[in-house]
């Protein structure tokens, strides 16, 4: 079936009897939505929440936890001007067999199918907590279209390869000069804009239970690739919009230009984890990191700045806070010990 369809106007109804009508007429029903599913990511969410602000952002910004994230951390991301939304942790197949999953180090990254649960809201545009943004990105709410990503930098099927050693084949990448056209389209799904629809939610998640996805290495991004498969083009969002750090060693100058960038993505190695890379150290050289110490420099930077302001008490609101349409009430907190798992890409 096509996963989209002229249904918005009818679940919107179905919404509007729960809320404020009055708020539900507002035009710009936009939001931004990034994820925590445990407190080590909270630097990433207050960064990207500061770096948001910094562009003057005009809608809210949706920080979705899960159970597992504590109050503190909960403070925290209100002090920088996000809203909370806790949701169910979603996962198609049970926890306790996870090891049995090739993706078992990124299960929380399932959850992002619950986003599309958010039918209060028009358009919303989500963001990986590992990234920075350079430039405001209001205007992807008026893009045309109900799913819209970024092809991913490298991807040749070696998934194993890409994780274990960042291998990197110019043949194989959409960004190369020599890359062949035909390459699959394969986005990465740090980022997306999207339409919200119970309809979609429904069908995504009763697909990634039926479906047997032990083999999708990248757990969420290999299955949403399968669902969204030619509803999205790889022209349409130029790189910049999800620039995999990597871009600085593997395509300095074509077409890298740090210049252009919107969105900076941390993939791997945090940038709160590992602190400014010198680009003389023997691990970071190994690691290729070496090439991506500005990247991280700007990182800390930037991390520094929003200190200074939360020292000075000047990180200011709510982002958006008059475009905030309707957030249900947090479910009650329930205290249990944090799953060990995360995305480290
Ligand atoms: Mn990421």
């Amino acid at each position: 079936m096509p996963p989209f369809s002229n249904q918005t106007a009818m679940e919107l109804q179905g919404s509007v009897d729960s809320m404020d009508v009055s708020a539900m007429r507002k035009e710009n029903r936009y939001a931004y939505v990034t994820l925590l599913t445990r407190d080590p990511y909270l630097p990433g969410v207050c960064a990207l929440l500061y770096s948001l602000k910094q562009v003057n952002t005009k809608y809210p910004v949706i920080c979705v936890v899960t159970k597992d994230v504590t109050q503190k951390a909960r403070e925290e991301i209100e002090l920088f001007g996000g809203v909370v939304r806790e949701v169910e942790k979603f996962l198609p197949f049970p926890e306790d067999q996870a090891n049995n999953y090739a993706n078992a180090l990124w299960i929380d990254c399932w959850t992002k199918l619950e986003f599309w649960e958010f039918t209060e809201y028009k358009k919303c545009v989500y963001l990986d907590a590992d990234m920075k943004v350079y430039k405001n990105l209001d205007h992807l709410f008026e893009m045309e279209g109900d799913f819209l990503a970024a092809q991913d930098c490298y991807h040749g099927g070696d998934p194993e390869d890409r994780v274990r050693n960042h291998f990197h084949d110019p043949e194989k990448c959409f960004y190369s000069s020599s890359c062949p056209d035909k390459i699959r389209p394969y986005f990465n799904a740090g980022f997306f804009v999207f339409t919200p629809s119970k309809d979609i939610a429904k069908d995504m998640k009763q697909k990634a239970i039926d479906k047997d996805v032990t083999t999708f290495t990248f757990a969420e991004q290999d299955f949403m690739n399968d669902y969204f498969q030619g509803q999205w083009e790889p022209r349409v969002l130029p790189y910049t919009y999800n620039c995999i750090k990597w871009f600085a060693r593997y395509h300095m100058g074509k077409p890298y230009n740090k210049d252009d960038i919107h969105v900076l993505h941390y993939v791997s190695e945090k940038p709160w984890v590992t602190g400014r890379i010198d680009p003389k150290d023997e691990k970071a050289i190994k690691s290729g990191l070496c090439h991506c110490a500005e990247q991280y420099d700007d990182w800390h930077d930037m991390w520094e700045e929003a200190m200074q302001a939360k020292a000075n008490n000047t990180l200011g609101g709510t982002i958006g806070a008059d475009k905030l349409v309707s957030i249900p009430k947090a479910q009650p907190m329930v205290t249990e010990s944090a799953v060990p798992v995360g995305r480290i890409g």
